[in-house]
């Protein structure tokens, strides 16, 4: 909230202010011609507007469109205008003329409002949800971390999870370049207009408009009713030790602030919150010398490189944040530290996965460009309308299992005051298991063990673990392999061999078995109940061939000899969780291990008399064998891992 005594200094100053004569009239037919600079009827223009539900001049007098709530865009026109600074730092030179195409931007930055109507849409899961955590700002004052710290990754950091109050229509933060994309990908699906990130270039014209200012505004230092900044309240809640607040400067508000509450601040084309509140995501690549080579029309950036959303690549942000300075001292000498101000050309880069409590972004309109749509993760099936079924085995210890055999069993252990899970299925499936243990228990989750490192076994990882707080326990190997996965995935205890955990009465037991089906095999007994979880060591009982995942270290020969030891540890009347598939016994584990002597020395044999692998697959197993190849893994498949398990087991020799 803003307090009074400043919101009547805003009602004097506006009332002060020269009237501009503008036509604001919202009827389009009389108005178009009264808009500045009127638009050529080029394509971007015209299938815009018809798209759009209300079209006027705005305040400044340039186009402006809606689709509704704080959905506005701002026409800005084509033209050339000089991007970049001599006085800022030396990724901002040279300053080089640049002409753009008209094009569209926000009026606003996306708000949590919006961004939560995606997300309730689509149930997408942002970079900081999948692992990455969020960076958030602590400052001196936080209870949450070391005072020692400013900065800090918070696991649980994310969109709807920043430490300060976020309402609806401030900007969302703490989301990545990649959730960025993802948004526009989603809003352009919605609203049938294609919507991107504003180019750097975009960005910057629309914020300082043609005549090289240094503010959006114009050329003073922010005074309270411009942005948003680290101000004299940032220093009374956060402490001094940020990159110079200005203590002279009040505005208002000590993190972020409504999209449209610093209508002074706009830019010459009435577009909002282009300096301060939250910097902003836009297209390019980041690179420190790309204005000395920019071409001098529409320019995007260095070339975009291959490569997934989690690969290093640095993209561009913009305008400074509610933790930044002026960056304009109060002798007018521009004292730049990065973009970490709120000077129009400075500039910034970041990861693109990564996300920071100041960081959000807005979109734009442009002939060119659709949103970059993340690759779909190839591991990901289809999980649309997968349930959870619980399988109750004692008093205190659960199966749950997803339909359709979409993810690995998951082994439930509930303590008097806690709950221990074995495995976790995959992130999107996270809140239908949250909802399946708190029909088991009221407890909250306290251990996660990951039988290996699979992704239908561990996917929900980050979002479980940081939302309850809980340890997740794993194989020394399971730890490295999920290192790709961001940390909030990262298993914080564990072990070589085996380990013990004592929880709920039970003698947890670890037990590592690699190399069968990953590298990092992990089988967890639970000794009273006389329950095993199997992993994937055991895959659907005898309804499918098991896997050997050879790129992961495991090996069908390795897994019988596994088999084979866990057959003495294996208690006779245990109750066999399997990775996948029904509930099962000591009977089937032992039909696995016969399978596995059988299939084994079959292919052997043949591949010993020189048969071809397409060969032995044409032939096919014993007749006796036809229902293991029934369910997720068909003979083929197994008779290949076993083909290509021998051979490295002969290279290794
Ligand atoms: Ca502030
Ligand atoms: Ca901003
Ligand atoms: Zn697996």
């Amino acid at each position: 909230m803003v307090p009074t005594s400043l919101l009547t200094i805003r009602v004097l100053l506006i009332a002060l202010l020269p009237t501009v004569v503008v036509s604001c009239s919202r009827d389009s037919t009389s108005s178009e011609s009264r808009c500045l600079n009127t638009t050529p009827e080029i394509p971007i223009f015209t299938e815009t507007v018809a798209r759009a539900t209300d079209e006027y001049c705005n305040e400044t007098g340039y186009r402006e469109i809606s689709f509704g709530d704080r959905l506005d865009f701002v026409f800005v026109p084509a033209g050339s205008f000089v991007m970049g600074s001599f006085e800022g730092l030396a990724d901002q030179r040279p300053p080089h003329e640049v002409y753009l195409d008209g094009y569209w931007i926000a009026k606003y930055p996306v708000t949590v409002a919006q961004f939560e109507k995606f997300v309730d849409d689509t149930n997408y899961i942002t970079d900081a949800e999948r692992g990455w955590g969020s960076w958030q700002w602590t400052g001196q004052q936080s209870e949450r971390v070391d005072r020692s710290d400013v900065w800090y990754p918070m696991a649980d950091g994310r969109w709807n999870n920043i430490y300060f109050n976020q309402e609806d229509d401030h900007p969302v933060g703490s989301v990545s370049w990649n959730d960025a994309n993802a948004f526009a990908a989603w809003l352009s699906e919605e609203l049938q207009v294609d919507f991107v990130l504003p180019t750097e270039a975009q960005w910057e014209k629309a914020a300082r408009g043609i005549d090289q200012r240094i503010y959006p505004w114009g050329n003073g230092r922010p005074d309270g009713h411009l942005a948003n900044m680290a101000d004299s309240r940032f220093i009374s809640k956060y402490g001094p030790y940020t990159r110079n607040p200005d203590p002279d400067i009040d505005d208002g508000y000590v993190e972020t602030s409504p999209v449209d509450a610093f209508p002074q601040g706009k830019s010459p084309y009435g577009v909002f919150d282009m300096a301060g509140n939250l910097g902003e995501w836009v297209f390019d690549v980041y690179d420190a010398d790309y204005y000395a080579r920019s071409p001098s029309e529409n320019p995007v950036g260095p070339s975009q490189p291959e490569g997934g959303p989690d690969q290093d690549i640095e993209r561009v942000n913009r305008g400074g944040s509610w933790v930044d300075r002026a960056g304009l001292e109060h002798d007018g000498a521009i004292d730049p530290e990065g973009g970490h101000n709120l000077l129009a050309a400075s500039r910034t880069g970041d990861e693109q996965n990564s996300s920071d409590d100041h960081m959000g972004f807005r979109v734009a309109i442009d002939m060119t460009r659709k949103a970059v749509v993340k690759p779909v993760d190839p591991d990901l099936p289809d999980l649309t309308d997968v349930e959870i079924v619980t399988h109750r085995i004692n008093d205190q210890m659960y199966m749950l299992e997803a339909t359709r055999d979409a993810a690995g069993n998951i082994g439930v252990l509930v303590g008097s005051n806690g709950i221990l899970i074995v495995d976790d299925q995959f992130a999107e499936l996270s809140p239908q298991v949250k909802a399946a243990l708190s029909e088991i228990s009221d407890n909250g989750l306290t251990y996660i063990l990951n039988t290996h490192h699979h992704i239908d076994h561990t996917g929900g990882n980050s979002r479980l673990a940081s939302d309850s707080k809980s340890t997740i326990v794993a194989h020394d190997q399971t730890r490295i392999r999920l290192m790709a996965r961001g940390p909030a995935n990262w298993p914080e205890v564990t072990f070589s061999d085996t380990m013990s955990i004592y929880f709920g009465g039970e003698h947890v037991r670890l037990v590592a078995v690699p190399g069968g089906h990953t590298d990092n095999d992990v089988v967890v007994l639970f000794e009273s109940s006389n329950v095993v979880h199997m992993g994937d060591l055991m895959n659907s009982g005898i309804s499918s061939f098991p896997v050997a995942d050879l790129s992961s270290g495991g090996n069908a020969l390795d897994m019988l000899d596994n088999i084979e030891r866990l057959l003495t540890i294996v208690p006779e009347d245990a109750t066999i969780i399997p990775g996948h598939g029904p509930l099962t016994n000591k009977t089937e584990l032992r039909q696995l291990h016969e399978m596995l002597i059988e299939t084994i020395s079959f292919v052997d044999a043949r591949k010993q008399a020189g048969r071809s692998l397409q060969q032995i697959q044409t032939e096919g197993l014993p007749v006796k064998y036809a229902a293991w190849g029934t369910g997720y893994m068909n003979a083929e498949g197994w008779i290949a891992m076993v083909y290509q398990s021998i051979g490295l087991k002969k290279a290794v020799q």
